[in-house]
């Protein structure tokens, strides 16, 4: 065993990205020099500004076997090398990570070995990518570790470096629970994963099979997104498991795409082909994934019953050479090459040939020119994270032509909806599909792309990256105003049926103030309000963690507003008054609680007690640092003794502590029913409020209110803001309902 990675001391970089390939490559030519080649992916042109920008580092294996190498500085990032035996990449890389994780996470489409030497070397390699980074990163950093060879990294960072931002980021897709379950070493992956604050997932339903797992295998509850991992002394640690969908750099590829070389270059591989009016293309490294001996058998019978004719059809196929020390892959090819040759023998002529079948890697420029000439894109792939050539293809078809066919199987599917999408394992409904993509009249043709084009050139590798880092860590400074894309959500919010608007009360419509009575909503807030009270169809709620009493002390709203005060225990909807009723036991509790909760507050200058309905805060705000953080930790200690199913809630200078448990989300759901509302809007700031983000749905809008991590889509700067978003949706609703009765 290696040691771990405990006695690391802190590096100075902000933000560290740590993945098992660099991105630059090694060169050593044949004269002996040596050199480093950056290898342009997507998602170094995605980091690249953020890391120059924040003093970034890159924590990787160079690509070459057996060396050690200095950390060095590669145009303008810095480049920290991992060293990989012959050994560790046979073990760790071809073997654990290549033929267990892969083949087990793409639905076992090959058979998975499991070898317990293959694991041993996948825990002592993590557990070297875990020391490079811990090393490299600076007191409070970011560290976003990359994809299935490094899973047991954020848990082993953790350990070591509790101080820092932890993101996780899989590029290929969590299988459903029966199939994971295989893993011998399920558990420990889990956990190795759950060291992160963020685990992000291409596809909603990878986000599910990982919190589903996490439910069976460890018991700990799961919520929307959330899921509350257990640590000492009681508490929970929550960890945030979502979709991020990756994207390309649509704007470089569309680049590209319009310079004239590369267009004479399209039209040569046409010629070169013997023009034939239709040219389709697969583009993929030679995988079982990607469902390429499918492909062929479905062209191959189109041939076969004459739908198609080798004058007019030729099929161009790139398949980069990939893991070719792995014995699946040997197979594979020779499974390949085979099938290509019968259907060239059967069906090629002198001047036609069916299958253009390329083995080996292209410059970026020849991929461009390639599916500029391509008129039908096939992605036929069984199981995919996403598909990246997906969307380069249509980002290069700035002329509005070309037709792609995408099985659901990749998750490019869940966004590029108005692909020709097909079931690659029912070959008759994907030779329909070809033959329709074939004679797809151009109207439909340019209708279909434009609308891929938009989702591509909306979520580009660079949103997707801020997305990312924007959960992960909150971003900075917000900019005031209402952003163009919140007020494009809002236009499309007040086209639902029913809508409720929640909002929380303080820091949300009123500024925070030193004194919790003194809280007043900004100006506008009420009449706002009131415009939105007098539409039809929408619904005003605020959900608030104060006691209720205090609320409508302060917030003063009208009597049609639904209330929730105490993070949802106290309930005021239209009919009933405050509802609540502690049982016996509660009011025991509570009875305890407010003894220890004096004696240990009352002495301490600054720090006082607040009653809640179903429980006491104790709040410190103006106690000195010190003074504070004991009070706090005496409460919680002792209190985590005598009463451990107390609900503990941690907010600034404020720990407050509850015989019944509920939470905003609780209270937002509630409302939901109760209003029973198609849409809802939910506006807050403080972290009490991402319990409410996380329960919010497809066709909701969560708005956050300043700064810090949020599950929420948008973001205002202050209250203020919030007064004119909610104007925007009075106007919109109105605008739409007058457009309706006219
Ligand atoms: C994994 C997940 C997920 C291919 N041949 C050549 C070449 N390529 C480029 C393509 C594309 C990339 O390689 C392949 O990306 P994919 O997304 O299609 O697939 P994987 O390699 O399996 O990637 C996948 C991805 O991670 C990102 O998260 O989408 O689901 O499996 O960019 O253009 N590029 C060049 N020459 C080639 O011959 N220059």
């Amino acid at each position: 065993m290696e040691p771990g990675p405990d006695t690391v001391a802190p590096g100075h970089f902000d933000l560290v990205v740590v993945s098992n390939r660099l991105p630059v490559d090694y060169e050593l030519a044949e004269d002996g020099t040596e050199s480093w080649r950056t290898s342009p992916g997507g998602l170094v042109t995605a980091l690249e500004p953020l890391m120059r920008a924040s003093d970034g580092a890159w924590v990787g294996w160079p690509g070459v076997a057996d060396r050690e190498f200095e950390p060095f500085e590669n145009d303008g990032i810095s480049i920290v090398p991992v060293r990989l035996s012959t050994e560790d990449l046979e073990l760790y890389y071809e073997g654990f990570s290549n033929d267990t994780l892969w083949p087990l996470y793409h639905d076992v489409i090959a058979s998975p070995s499991y070898h317990r030497e293959w694991w041993e070397s996948y825990v002592r390699v993590n557990r070297r990518f875990a020391k490079a980074a811990a090393a490299a990163a600076a007191p409070g950093a970011t560290v976003w570790v990359h994809d299935y060879q490094l899973q047991l990294v954020p848990r082993m960072l953790r350990d070591a470096r509790p101080d820092l931002v932890i993101g996780f980021f899989n590029h290929i897709p969590f299988p459903p629970y029966g199939i994971f379950a295989q893993l011998p070493w399920r558990k420990q992956i889990l956990d190795g994963l759950l060291g992160a604050d963020l685990i992000g997932f291409q596809r909603l339903a990878d986000a599910g099979n990982f919190s589903r797992a996490v439910r069976r295998l460890f018991g700990y509850s799961t919520r929307g997104v959330a899921v509350d991992v257990p640590s000492q002394n009681g508490q929970h640690r929550r960890v945030i498991a979502k979709h991020f969908p990756i994207s390309i750099d649509a704007a470089a590829y569309e680049e590209m795409a319009k310079r004239p070389e590369i267009q004479a270059r399209a039209r040569q591989i046409r010629e070169d082909l013997g023009n034939p009016k239709t040219i389709m293309l697969g583009v993929d490294r030679l995988d079982y994934t990607k469902g390429i001996g499918h492909r062929i058998k479905a062209f191959g019978e189109l041939l076969e019953d004459g739908q198609l004719n080798v004058e007019d059809v030729t099929l161009v196929q790139v398949a980069s050479p990939s893991r070719e020390r792995v014995a699946t892959y040997m197979q594979l090819r020779d499974e390949i090459e085979l099938a290509v040759g019968r259907v060239n023998g059967d069906y090629s002529t002198i001047s036609h040939t069916a299958i253009s079948y390329h083995h080996h890697g292209y410059p970026r420029e020849e991929m461009v020119a390639l599916y500029l000439a391509a008129d039908v894109m096939l992605v036929t792939a069984l199981r995919d994270g996403m598909n990246l050539v997906a969307k380069e293809y249509v980002a290069v078809r700035h002329d509005g032509d070309g037709v792609l066919v995408l099985s659901e199987f990749a998750g490019a599917a869940d966004e590029l909806k108005q692909a020709v999408l097909i079931n690659p394992h029912d070959i008759d409904g994907m030779k329909a599909a070809i033959v329709k993509s074939i004679t797809m009249p151009k109207r439909e043709r340019t209708r279909r792309m434009r609308a891929l084009r938009r989702k591509v050139f909306d979520n580009d590798v660079a949103a997707w990256s801020a997305s990312f880092l924007q959960t992960l860590t909150g971003g900075a400074a917000v900019p005031s105003g209402v952003p163009e894309n919140l007020v494009n959500a809002l236009r499309d919010l007040s086209q639902a049926e029913t809508i409720l608007v929640a909002l929380d009360f303080d820091g949300t419509l009123a500024p925070h103030v030193d004194e919790p009575e003194d809280a007043r909503a900004v100006d506008g807030t009420h009449d706002v309000v009131q415009r939105l009270l007098d539409l039809p169809g929408v619904r005003v709620a605020f959900v608030s963690g104060r006691a209720l009493v205090s609320l409508k002390h302060v917030a003063e709203p009208q009597t049609q507003v639904l209330l929730t005060g105490s993070h949802g225990i106290e309930v005021q909807l239209d009919e009933n008054g405050i509802e609540l009723g502690l049982v016996p036991a509660e009011l025991e509790q509570l009875d305890t609680l407010t003894r220890v909760l004096e004696r240990i507050a009352g002495p301490v200058f600054g720090t006082w007690i607040e009653q809640k309905p179903a429980g006491l805060a104790v709040h410190t705000r103006l106690a000195s640092a010190q003074d504070g953080q004991a009070v706090q930790r005496q409460a919680r200690d002792e209190l985590a003794e005598l009463l451990p199913s107390l609900t503990v809630r941690e907010g600034k200078n404020v720990l407050e502590f509850s015989v019944r448990s509920s939470t905003k989300g609780d209270a937002l759901e509630r409302l939901r029913v109760h209003t029973g509302a198609d849409r809802v809007l939910y506006a807050g700031d403080d972290v009490t409020d991402e319990d409410a983000f996380t329960v919010l749905g497809e066709g909701d809008l969560g708005l956050k209110i300043g700064p810090g991590a949020t599950l929420a889509g948008y973001r205002v700067r202050s209250p203020k803001e919030v007064t004119q978003v909610l104007a925007l949706l009075a106007d919109f609703r109105g605008a739409a309902q007058q457009a309706a009765a006219e």
